[in-house]
């Protein structure tokens, strides 16, 4: 260890980031212009050649600046080719760990990932893990390395899962001000990989196992959909009392131990919709809470359905003769992130029951070029993402270019319904 730790200590660690996404990438940029030489492998060529010209390929405040500080430093460079990433001081680990059909986890892109750092890594290297996995992944993944390298994990190298916790939109400061956790397959791990971290971390950083890092990280994201189905579920009440939900979270919410989260059309994003489900997968049937929440959050598209088709009926108007504008396809306000978005899931609901579905999405190619555009002579608008474009709106104006004044709220975007519109929302229940 003291090889490396001086090396970390000095910032002349020589680094590999393996996998440069919306996490690897901030990732490598920020341990470059800390003072590591990093050198970012990616499979992706396009995406490679980009970041060597110093253009990033995902949207993120400051990313642009920041790569460009960290190529043109010389400090961070992209390659396809594994063998430019041989015998690193450091290798960090930031793939993608997606769910298959069935909802069990597919960790074939984090043993790939494995693979090629076991190929190539050194006597002493540090193996930092940051991608999402189930619990026990890290010390599966050790055994992976020594079958193939026959050191001996723990002794002959490092192993570390060091779990991110930022929301996009906000990473560069969430990266160095939240709290980190590091857990180790032996202590000495973990205390390296802190040295390693704080070199940019200014947050808290605490120090554990492997296996209690990985069911942290699950833990916290299932603690948000199980909390976000608690508040969907209080917006299904408030149609059922007509109260609007809103009103009564944030009366609710003035109990200093109460955090009533916020409902909406659903929970998207590759995060969420997926960590519960590392968190439960081995026992098939227990678990029902967390299983359930996951339920709730994927059938609130379908309240967004019947809210549409409610507005529908009052003014006789049949679905197969309805022209719908959906506003926004990202997963949350101010992304461009659609997958598994809860907004999609929403068109693809209503589109063959309608006679046509537009969409318009400021952060999403292929989408009408404004809001205007995409309402013209439509019978409904459905705000299904939080854009800030959309808490602007001139619903007057906008009204006037529309067949039929219908306008459907996924996301409390609306405080109170524009005049001459037919207005339903997802927990306004007072509508
Ligand atoms: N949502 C609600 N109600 C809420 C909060 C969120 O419906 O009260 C919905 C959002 O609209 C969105 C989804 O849930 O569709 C998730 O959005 P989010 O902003 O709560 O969380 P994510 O998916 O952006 O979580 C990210 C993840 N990190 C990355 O994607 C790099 C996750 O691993 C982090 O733990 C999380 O940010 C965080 O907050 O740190």
């Amino acid at each position: 260890m003291k090889g490396i730790s001086k090396g970390i200590d000095d910032r002349i660690a020589e680094m590999a980031v393996v996998g440069l996404g919306y996490i690897g990438l901030p990732t490598a940029i920020m341990f470059a212009n800390s003072g590591f030489n990093v050198i970012g492998y990616e499979i992706r060529k396009e995406v490679v050649d980009r970041i060597n010209s110093g253009r990033a390929h995902i949207v993120e405040p400051e990313i642009d600046e920041l790569l460009k500080k960290a190529v043109e430093s010389g400090r961070l460079k992209a390659t396809s080719n594994p063998e430019e990433i041989k015998n690193r001081d450091v290798y960090v680990i930031c793939v993608q760990t997606p769910l298959n059909e069935d909802k069990t986890p597919n960790l074939s892109y984090l043993e790939s990932a494995v693979k090629t750092v076991a190929k190539v890594m050194k006597k002493g290297s540090l193996v930092v893990i940051e991608s999402t996995v189930p619990p026990l992944t890290t010390v599966k993944m050790a055994r992976l390395i020594e079958d193939i390298t026959g050191l001996k994990a723990g002794e002959d190298f490092y192993m570390v899962h060091a779990p991110e916790r930022v929301m996009p939109g906000r990473i560069f400061k969430e990266l160095v001000y939240n709290s980190r956790i590091f857990g180790g397959i032996t202590p000495e791990s973990a205390e390296l990989a802190e040295k390693l971290y704080r070199a940019f971390v200014k947050g808290q950083t605490f120090k554990t196992s492997s296996t209690v890092s990985e069911v942290v990280k699950l833990m916290e994201n299932t603690f948000r959909d199980v909390n976000i189905a608690l508040a969907n579920e209080f917006a299904h009440l408030a149609h059922q009392y007509g109260v609007n939900v809103f009103e009564a979270i944030d009366l609710a919410n003035t109990h200093p131990r109460v955090n009533i989260h916020t409902p909406g059309i659903g929970v998207g994003g590759h995060c969420l919709p997926k960590d519960p489900h590392l968190l439960v997968w081995p026992a098939k049937d227990d678990f029902g809470l967390i299983r359930l929440a996951r339920e709730i959050n994927d059938g609130m598209p379908l309240l967004a359905k019947d809210l549409l088709f409610e507005a529908l009926k009052t003014v006789n108007l049949p679905p197969e003769r309805t022209v719908v504008a959906v506003l926004g396809l990202a997963y949350k306000g101010d992304s461009d992130d659609t997958r598994n978005s809860p907004a999609k899931a929403f068109v693809e609901a209503i589109e063959g029951d309608v006679k046509e579905v537009r969409t318009y999405d400021p952060f999403v190619e292929g989408t009408h070029g404004s809001v205007e555009d995409a309402l013209k002579g439509t019978d409904a608008a459905v705000i299904a993402t939080d854009h800030s474009e959309f808490r602007s709106l001139n619903w007057e104006r906008i009204g006037s270019l529309m067949r039929t004044r219908i306008l459907i709220d996924g996301r409390h975007v609306i405080k109170e319904p524009p005049e001459g519109f037919i207005f339903k929302g997802i927990g306004r229940g007072d509508c």
